[in-house]
C-alpha cells in the first residue's frame, strides 16, 4: 500500500515538474509607464503568445527603464540578457546605421505615410538589415512624432531654441538637426531625463504626446510646441539567441505576438494624439499649436547628410515617393 502511495505522489511530481518546465516566460523591457502605449503593447505581445502557444510561453514586462535605457536593452539582446523589447529607433541607429534614415527631421509627412512606409517593402527591407546586426526585428511599432518641450519660454519660430539646453535622444541626426535649428543638444538616455529636467540639467527635450503624457513632463515642463519635427518609429526587437532556439512553429508565435503589440500600440498613439493635447493643457501646459514648420524644416535639412553622406538618397528619395 506504502509503495502504492510513494508511486502516485512520484507520478504527479514529476508531472508538476515537466508542466513547469515546458511554460517559458519571457521579459519585455521598455522605457515608460506599464500603462503607457509601449506598456499596452507589452501586454498585447504578451497576451496574444499565452495564447497562440496555448500557454507554453507566458511573459512580463519590464517598464520605466527598469533593466536599463533603449541602447542599454538594445545591447542586452545582442548578448541574450534580454528577450525582447519595445524601443524607438532613435539609438537603433547606432547599431543599424542604415535606421538613421527612419529618424529624418520633416521627412515623414503624417501618420498614414508613416505607417505605409513601414508597413511597406521599405520597413521590411530595414528589418532584414536589423536582423544583420545580431538582433531580430519582429515588427514596426510606433512612438509617434515628436514634439519640443521646455521650462523656459514658448517655442514658435527657430529664434526661440537659440540656445535652450535640449536634450535629445543618443541619435546623431537628430542633434545635429537641433544644432542646425540652434539648440543645444544633449544626448541623454530617457531614465535620465526627468531628474535632469527637475534639477534643470536640460531646459528641454522632445518626445511624442505619447511619452510627454506618459512621463507627466508637465510636472517638470511649462510649455510644448507642436513642431512634429520627427516621426519616431518604434520597433519590436527580439534577442537572436532567444530567437534561434525556437520551432518555426514558436517562431511565428513571436512574429504574430509582435503585430499584436504594435496594433495596440498604435491604436493608443490613435487615441492620445486626439487625446493628449487637451492633457496636457488639464495639467498646466501652454500648449503652442500654430507652428510654422518650414523654417525649421530648412534649417534642419543639413543634418541629413549625416545619414546621405554614408548611404545617398535613394532610401529618402523612395519613403518621399510612397502616396
Ligand atoms: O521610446 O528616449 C526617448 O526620448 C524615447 O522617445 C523614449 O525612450 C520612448
Amino acid at each position: 500500500m506504502k509503495h502504492t502511495f510513494f508511486a502516485v505522489v512520484g507520478a504527479i511530481a514529476s508531472l508538476a515538474v515537466t508542466s513547469v518546465q515546458a511554460e517559458q516566460s519571457i521579459v519585455i523591457g521598455h522605457s515608460l509607464s506599464p500603462t503607457s502605449h509601449y506598456g499596452i503593447g507589452a501586454d498585447a505581445f504578451i497576451s496574444k503568445l499565452t495564447e497562440l502557444s496555448g500557454g507554453e510561453f507566458t511573459g512580463t514586462q519590464a517598464p520605466a527603464g527598469q533593466l536599463g535605457g533603449e541602447r542599454d536593452m538594445i545591447e542586452g539582446l545582442q548578448i541574450g540578457s534580454m528577450d525582447v523589447v519595445i524601443t524607438s529607433t532613435g539609438p537603433l541607429g547606432n547599431f543599424v546605421p542604415e535606421v538613421f534614415a527612419l529618424d529624418l527631421p520633416f521627412l515623414f509627412r503624417d501618420y498614414a505615410h508613416a505607417r505605409k512606409v513601414l508597413d511597406g517593402d521599405i520597413g521590411q527591407e530595414l528589418l532584414a538589415k536589423i536582423g544583420e546586426n545580431q538582433l531580430v526585428g519582429l515588427a514596426w511599432s510606433e512612438n509617434g512624432f515628436r514634439h519640443v518641450t521646455n521650462s523656459q519660454r514658448a517655442v514658435k519660430t527657430p529664434a526661440d531654441l537659440d540656445g535652450l539646453k535640449l536634450r535629445t535622444m543618443e541619435n546623431k541626426v537628430h542633434m545635429e538637426a537641433f544644432s542646425e535649428m540652434g539648440a543645444s543638444p544633449t544626448p541623454m538616455a530617457f531614465p535620465e531625463l526627468f531628474t535632469a529636467l527637475q534639477q534643470g540639467v536640460v531646459d528641454g527635450q522632445e518626445n511624442p504626446v505619447t511619452v510627454i503624457t506618459a512621463s507627466k513632463f508637465w510636472e517638470v515642463q511649462g510649455f510644448v510646441s507642436l513642431t512634429g519635427h520627427v516621426y519616431s518609429p518604434a520597433v519590436v526587437l527580439a534577442s537572436p539567441i532567444l530567437i534561434d532556439g525556437l520551432t518555426d512553429e514558436q517562431k511565428g508565435w513571436f512574429a504574430e505576438a509582435a503585430k499584436a503589440s504594435a496594433a495596440a500600440t498604435r491604436a493608443e498613439v490613435n487615441r492620445l494624439e486626439e487625446a493628449g493635447v487637451a492633457l496636457l493643457r488639464e495639467n498646466g501646459m501652454e500648449v503652442i499649436t500654430d507652428i510654422d514648420k518650414a523654417p525649421f524644416a530648412k534649417l534642419a535639412q543639413p543634418a541629413y547628410a549625416v545619414y546621405t553622406d554614408q548611404y545617398g538618397t535613394e532610401l529618402v528619395e523612395r519613403i518621399q515617393a510612397v502616396e
